[in-house]
């Protein structure tokens, strides 16, 4: 190789090797206006908060008091974990002295907690799942956090937080992190999706790749088998459709970050349907299906609740749940295509004549 060679791709190598997130948050935004110094402050923090949870858990099994349940049950109805809260409140530590939020809402909290008085306070919300996939913790498999940044809007005296029940495309900026055998960022601010790689050694969040976008189609479904006799028929038809025709597989961890994140990169389609049960699904709108779906967009996918787009969903409440249906644009619109036709059939059995 001619020197010059070698020395343009030593050039790229380092390159790649130095854009760290918050460079590349402010590539991104290509613009030094308040709104863009706040961005990039909030993605410096929340990749501060997940190098802190990603440290405690690389120790988790060898220190005391990380694993295991705490005793209490969340405002869900679910059995809350040790890191649930240990997760919960470095989000809340890392944006307390900041300046950039004025509330934080999380699956664990009922409510959402407000920056005290003697704290400067922001413009912003930032909504989270400071554990997701709780379930797999104690057996050391996958899991993540979810985050969405909006700004306030309107005031909030009674704490109620009515002025966040809006539609997702309010989200000024969504993604995830995947505490997996590395730990990896990815986000978006409108303007594609990025994903990052945690460097332990030095403590930075370095790009491993830009602009990703979903296959139009993919050979994954993930979704829980196990309900399959809770769920609507037009649900089972799609399950009856992949199991009875070829190029299809079935890959599902219980962590809705860990299995997303292979959708995006591998195409396919992920599912948490409505059940007898919860005829809305498990899966909660403000900061699970929501960011998800701002990002799915941003990659080319779709996100839909079989009838509607997860980012045109008003929510009632904080906590609202909403079926999800996300991935590759394709797959989504097969699943949706097996809802149609059974509501299709309903409407015509009720309207046709006795
Ligand atoms: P969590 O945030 O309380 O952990 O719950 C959400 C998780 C998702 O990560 C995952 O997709 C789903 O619940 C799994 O649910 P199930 O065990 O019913 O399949
Ligand atoms: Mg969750």
């Amino acid at each position: 190789m001619a020197d010059a060679d070698k020395l343009v791709k030593q050039t790229h190598a380092l390159d790649r090797d130095c854009t760290t997130l918050s460079r590349h948050v402010l590539q991104q935004l290509q613009s030094f206006s308040a709104e863009a110094q706040d961005l990039s402050a909030l993605m410096g923090r929340i990749a501060l908060a997940a190098k802190l949870v990603s440290r405690r858990l690389s120790r988790a099994g060898l220190v005391e008091g990380v694993l295991g349940f705490t005793g209490d049950v969340n405002v869900q109805g679910e059995s809350v974990k040790r890191m649930d809260v240990y997760a919960n409140e470095v989000f809340i530590s890392v944006f307390k002295q900041s300046g950039l939020v004025c509330r934080l809402a999380s699956e664990e909290m009922d409510k959402p907690y407000y920056i005290p008085e003697n704290c400067p306070i922001g413009r912003y919300t930032l909504l989270y799942d400071p554990i997701d996939g709780s379930s797999n913790i104690d057996s050391n498999l996958n899991i993540g956090s979810i985050f969405s940044i909006r700004q306030q809007e309107g005031t909030d005296e009674n704490g109620e937080a009515k002025d966040l029940l809006q539609h997702g495309r309010k989200q000024l900026a969504a993604g995830y992190i995947l505490y997996g055998p590395s730990t990896m960022l990815v986000y978006s601010i409108g303007n594609g999706v990025h994903s990052f790689t945690l460097d332990p050694s030095l403590g930075e969040f370095i790009l491993s790749t830009e602009n990703i976008q979903i296959p139009e189609h993919g050979s994954i479904y993930s979704v829980n088998e196990g309900n399959f006799w809770q769920w609507d028929e037009s649900i089972r038809d799609y399950i009856r459709y992949v199991h009875r025709h070829e190029g299809y597989t079935a890959r599902y961890g219980g962590a809705l970050v860990g299995d997303f994140h292979r959708i995006l990169f591998e195409g396919g389609v992920f599912l948490y349907p409505g059940t007898l049960k919860n005829p809305d699904g498990k899966l909660r709108l403000l900061y699970e299906t929501a960011p998800l779906a701002f990002l799915v967009e941003q990659a080319g996918g779709r996100a839909s609740t079989g009838t509607e787009e997860i980012l045109d969903v008003v929510p009632e409440k904080l906590h609202t749940r909403t079926p999800v249906i996300i991935g590759s644009k394709e797959d989504v619109e097969l699943v949706e295509s097996f809802i149609q036709d059974r509501t299709r059939e309903q409407t015509e059995s009720l309207t046709a004549p006795s």
